[in-house]
């Protein structure tokens, strides 16, 4: 902190200074006359040029090797490293037009500043170049969008059909986790059934809901496909699970959908990371409100067998805290109460 506070200060007293002595050597200029006065002042800014593309290069490479560790982060999915991989291309040819341009840039208004008795040159076009200019950016860039958009139909496409599913509700702030049970079929839901015990909604009516289970972590196996059905009850979040590339708004009132298949357990992440602790963590992508920070959740990449002895252990959502309790008479209620509804709509529909 001091440290950081020592620099801006030697920054700030450091642009002082040249902003000062710039000044001095106009005042010195103007004294010596006004023609020599504008002439010093172009080859000081030309300069300038120089100093600031310079300069702007040794931040940028400091910032990158300060930043080194920060800046990637190993994938741990099968269309993580596609993502990668498309994004470094990209990194790479923006990289070379970026370097370019900005040494072209700077170093030319160095090179043409202002002298006297040069006059500058009418050059208004060039066929051939700006045909060049112009054909390679364009194959470069439709052949970086082919790719994306080969990759983008992969990714969102339908899930292969060895898929786990799971549902994932968002919430201010938090992230509930719904798994289908030994079915493999999630149950129904219905927003009228949400309350403070039914958190995400579930429809008991369908008895495929009988035996889903409510999760404090997210679970998934690894090399095998997972299908996240991604809800929310109040604002847009959006899940994000950095080491897996995942990232998918949660918009109240629609299912959205994304499917990844991990491929490096959490076991094998602590070894390579050499951090015990490591857990990978899914966040909520989306400013959702003032408590948005803490929403974090953990995903657990384990082998069949451990998911398998998990999934045993966890309770039937139903059985265990609606099956002959007050909030079973609540459901029955709220669910005669919406047949009602629904009876009246349709005759109302079918009067008109
Ligand atoms: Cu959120």
């Amino acid at each position: 902190m001091g440290t950081t506070i020592v620099i801006t200060i030697a920054v700030v007293l450091f642009v002082l200074v040249v902003f000062q002595l710039a000044r001095m050597m106009e005042y010195v200029s103007i004294l010596r006359g006004e023609e020599k006065s504008r002439t010093d002042n172009d080859q000081l800014q030309g300069k300038l040029m120089l100093v600031f593309l310079i300069g702007g290069f040794i931040a940028l490479g400091y910032s990158l090797w300060a930043m080194r560790d920060h800046l990637w982060i190993e994938p741990a999915a099968v269309h993580a490293r596609w993502l990668d991989s498309m994004f470094f291309i990209t990194l790479f040819f923006t990289g070379i037009i970026f370097v370019l341009t900005q040494v072209l840039l700077f170093y030319f208004a160095y090179k043409y500043r202002h002298r006297p008795g040069r006059q500058a040159l009418y050059y208004p076009e060039n066929t051939k170049l700006e045909m060049w200019w112009t054909v390679i950016p364009a194959i470069v860039l439709t052949t970086l969008v082919i790719i994306g958009v080969y990759r983008w139909f992969q990714i969102t496409g339908p899930e292969p059909e060895d898929s786990m599913v799971v549902e994932i509700t968002g919430q201010q702030f938090l992230w509930n986790y719904r798994y289908p049970g030994p079915d493999n079929k999630l149950g129904d839901f219905e927003f009228r059934y949400i309350s403070g015990i039914n958190k995400v909604g579930i429809d008991f009516n369908d008895p495929a809901s009988r035996d889903d289970f409510m999760a404090t972590e997210m679970h998934a196996v690894v090399n095998k496909p997972i299908l996240l059905r991604i809800r929310a009850k109040d604002v847009i979040h959006s899940v994000g699970i950095p080491y897996m590339r995942v990232k998918m708004d949660a918009v109240p009132g629609l299912v959205t959908r994304f499917w990844f298949i991990p491929t490096i357990t959490t076991k094998e992440m602590r070894e390579r990371t050499g951090n015990p602790d490591f857990n990978y963590e899914i966040v909520c992508d989306q400013l959702c409100g003032t408590g948005h920070y803490g929403m974090k959740g953990i995903l657990v990449v384990e082998t069949q067998e451990e998911f398998d002895a998990w999934a045993k252990s966890q309770p039937s959502f139903y059985e265990t805290y609606v099956k002959g309790t007050e909030e079973e008479v609540r459901f029955a209620q709220v669910s005669e109460q919406l047949k009602k509804e629904r009876e009246g709509q349709a005759q109302k529909g079918a009067k008109h």
